[in-house]
This record gives C-alpha cells, structure tokens and sequence, in this order.
C-alpha cells in the first residue's frame, strides 16, 4: 500500500450534467480526500499537453474539442493506492465495457464523452498533476480529524 496522489478530471460532460456532486461523493466516500480542486475552462495547449501521448491518433482532435469545449472540474485524490482505487471507481475507457456500479458504467454511453479522466500510473500522476495544479494549490490530508467533527 502507498499514499498516492492522482490527477482527477471531472470533463466536460460531467459539469454539464450536474454530476460533479455525484463523482467526487465517490472518491470521499471511499475514503480518499480532496487534495486540490479548481473549475477552469481549459485552453488548447494544456489539452494537447494533457493527452499528447494521443497526438496523432484518428480521436486526438475530438478529444481535444471535448475537454476544451465547456468548463471542467480537475482535481488532484489523495490516498492508499489512490491511482489504481480511482480508476476502478471510474471504470473502462469505454462506458458500453465499464461495469455497473462504476461512474462511466452508471452514467456514461459513448467513449467520447467519459465523464472523467484519471491518471494510470505514478509517473502520469506527477506529470498531469504538474500540468493542473502549483504546489500551493495542493492540501494534505487532514491528519486531525477528530478537530473537525467535536464542537467545544
Ligand atoms: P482518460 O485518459 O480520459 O482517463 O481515459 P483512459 O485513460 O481510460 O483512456 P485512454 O487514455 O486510452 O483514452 C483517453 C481518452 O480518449 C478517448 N478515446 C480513447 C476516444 O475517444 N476514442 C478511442 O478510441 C480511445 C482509445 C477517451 C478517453
């Protein structure tokens, strides 16, 4: 088990749809915590960087589109091999193959419009949370959390 880090998008489609609420409940409630979050609309160099392991591929261009067309939700997910645990939260590429009871199993119907993306490896989250987010912009994990749930 390691404490992993991993970059999370919410695409456009999910924001769209008023399903950001019902993705990141998920991850909490899991058990994994909100490291980063920001709304921003995505311009085109940052999608290409994002997906350029695609660039060349016949949906690069598509795919392209999708992420910049409307406002996104990214996120950076802390937690016990948070990497592999949210991607199977979120499920198959393709939501047709996603299996019931994951986010593009639930609520996705074509691969070009998967709600969310997340990182597939260590070395993907570092790069993808490099290109999201300042090291400022990220929060640990709230080690005291008895704090936060006692009143005095
Ligand atoms: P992301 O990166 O969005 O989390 O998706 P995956 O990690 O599950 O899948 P991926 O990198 O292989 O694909 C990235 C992105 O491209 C879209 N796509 C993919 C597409 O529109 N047509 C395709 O044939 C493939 C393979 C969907 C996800």
């Amino acid at each position: 088990m390691a404490n992993e880090r991993t970059l999370i998008l919410c695409k456009a489609d999910a924001v769209a749809r008023g399903l950001v609420g019902e993705i990141l409940a998920r991850f909490e409630r899991r058990g994994y915590a909100i490291a980063a979050m920001k709304m921003l609309v995505v311009d085109e160099a940052r999608a290409k960087q994002h997906y350029a392991e695609h660039d060349g591929k016949p949906f690069f261009k598509g795919l392209v589109e999708y992420l910049t067309s409307a406002p996104i939700v990214a996120l950076v997910i802390e937690g016990s091999d948070a990497i592999e645990g949210c991607r199977a939260s979120i499920g198959a590429t393709n939501p047709i193959k996603a299996a019931p009871g994951s986010i593009r199993g639930d609520y996705g119907q074509t691969i070009g419009r998967n709600l969310v993306h997340g990182s597939d490896s260590p070395d993907s989250a570092k790069r993808e949370i490099g290109i999201w987010f300042q090291p400022s912009e990220i929060f640990a994990r709230p080690h005291d959390l008895e704090k936060w749930l006692v009143s005095n």
